[in-house]
């Protein structure tokens, strides 16, 4: 039996990576469909015109009457629903959907589904290899990696899923098997009327969950369920039934289920409270779907973090050379220069701006204040960042990374570090935060 009706016209909108997924998974299904893209040449134009000549593809400003031929689009995360043309189309009575809500119509495996503003790649990332110990056969993508329609295959016992709020907003109904969103602090105010409808697309996640993992740190991560939902949660601080919590033990600190200690956070080679947390949720996680804790505390043991987070690049005179250009948000950025700066016998020299995709940076001003020998300033939002940051450190205004990297190793004095940390996209210089990572390692590289 198709779980598409395939006497139905379709059209994707959108074509890049997850665009591309859906054409491939339409084609082999049998749909008819189409694609739209609003810009003149999409990502995968090139891909889709050799392996799916026959695909009729409009680029460019979207057409309403066009998209009307349709029953249902699948919007990619990129762009917003809030666009006129897809309002439009919706009011006209055309059911906006996506690519998850496509997979989870065709997964047969239990899903975990992670959510968050920050920490979901680690996370998910965590939960996947935790699965691989325990000899599962698991399949982990969504937001990060492979996009979700390549990784269903019959073969798939657990699939592990990292969701944006954007794949959420399309996504009718998930029913995970265990769902979680890790925390809610400020991001995409470029594309939500504020926290409560940010927070409330991340929240679609929860629909249908036959478990969800709740963070008693941050009182935005908990959802509106019935009570009868197995809740399992994690926390800093003691734990209690069901709860993952640390224990300290003569000024050893231990990650902890109930009321066993688990093993010491001295152990976990990713640092800072921020990844106490994150491991206790990974654990949380996979002990729902039943991962035992001998293989999961074995990937803790192991786990050394992902590219481009906090990532050390190189030491040169004394300097140390960290890449977090994962941060495209305050948030994260104040994870990471509090982290590190807490953690040096020296000060930062921080590298940041970007697209600030409408943030309020003032969050930023104290901790730069304490911990930031000079903050280099870069991309669309750099005087944005200077208007909030004042005279907590001296500011240096730059137009490329290299000239950034430069005057960062000139600021630098040993014992200090150099972290570009931007607490913005990277979109208005770079493909995306892996290309400018890789851009600003090079640059480091560089330095003689
Ligand atoms: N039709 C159509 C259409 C038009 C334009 C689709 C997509 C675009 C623009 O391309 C985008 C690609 C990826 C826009 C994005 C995007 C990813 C907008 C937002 C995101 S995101 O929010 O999921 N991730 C970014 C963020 O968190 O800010 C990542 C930024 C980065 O890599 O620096």
């Amino acid at each position: 039996m198709s779980l598409i009706a395939s006497d139905q016209f379709r059209i994707v909108v959108g074509l890049g990576k997850s665009g591309m997924s859906l054409v491939r998974f339409l084609a082999q299904q049998g749909v008819r469909f189409a694609v739209a893209d609003t810009r003149a040449n999409p990502p995968e134009l090139a891909t889709l015109q050799r392996d799916y000549p026959e695909v009729e593809v409009r680029c460019g400003e979207l057409d309403v009457d066009f998209l009307c031929r349709a029953s249902e689009l699948y919007v990619s995360p990129g762009l917003a629903l809030a666009t006129p043309a897809l309002r439009e189309a919706a009011a006209r009575g055309v059911k906006m959907s996506g690519d998850i809500d496509l997979f989870t119509r065709h997964a047969k495996a239990p899903i975990i589904a992670i959510t968050g503003s920050n920490a979901k790649s680690t996370v998910t990332t965590l939960v996947g290899e935790m699965a691989v110990a325990a000899g599962r056969k698991v399949a982990v993508g969504g937001n990060i990696g492979t996009p979700a329609l390549e990784l269903l295959s019959d073969d798939v016992e657990l699939y592990v899923l990292e969701l944006s709020s954007f794949q959420l907003e399309t996504t009718e109904r998930l029913n995970a098997e265990v769902a979680t969103c890790l925390n809610v602090s400020e991001d995409h105010m470029d594309r939500y009327d504020g926290m409560a409808q940010y927070h409330l697309a991340k929240h679609r996640i929860f629909r249908g969950a036959k478990q969800v993992v709740v963070n008693r740190d941050d009182a935005l991560s908990r959802p509106l369920i019935a009570d009868q939902v197995p809740c399992w949660t994690f926390g800093l601080g003691k734990p209690d039934f069901k709860r993952f919590g640390l224990i300290e033990e003569n000024g050893d600190k231990q990650l902890a289920f109930q009321f066993e200690t688990l093993m010491p956070t001295a152990e976990l080679k990713i640092r800072g409270a921020h990844n106490q947390s994150n491991a206790l949720a990974a654990l949380a996680l996979g002990h729902a779907v039943g991962l035992p804790f001998a293989a999961m505390l074995d990937t803790l043991r192991r786990f050394a973090g992902l590219p481009h987070r906090c990532q050390w690049v190189r030491e040169l005179r004394g300097v140390g050379y960290y890449d977090d250009s994962k941060a495209t948000n305050v948030g994260a950025a104040l994870a990471a220069i509090e982290g590190l700066g807490a953690d040096i016998a020296g000060k930062l020299v921080l590298i940041a701006g970007g697209d600030g995709k409408g943030a309020d940076f003032s969050a930023l001003k104290a901790p730069v204040a304490k911990f930031c020998r000079a903050v280099v300033l870069l991309g669309r939002d750099a005087e944005r960042l200077a208007e909030a940051l004042g005279d907590a450190a001296p500011l240096v205004r730059v137009s490329t990374l290299d000239e950034a990297v430069q005057h960062a190793a000139e600021l630098a004095e040993p014992g200090d570090a150099v972290l570009l940390s931007p607490a913005c996209a990277s979109l208005d210089m770079f493909k995306n935060f892996e290309e400018r990572g890789r851009l600003f390692a090079q640059a480091a590289e560089g330095l003689q």
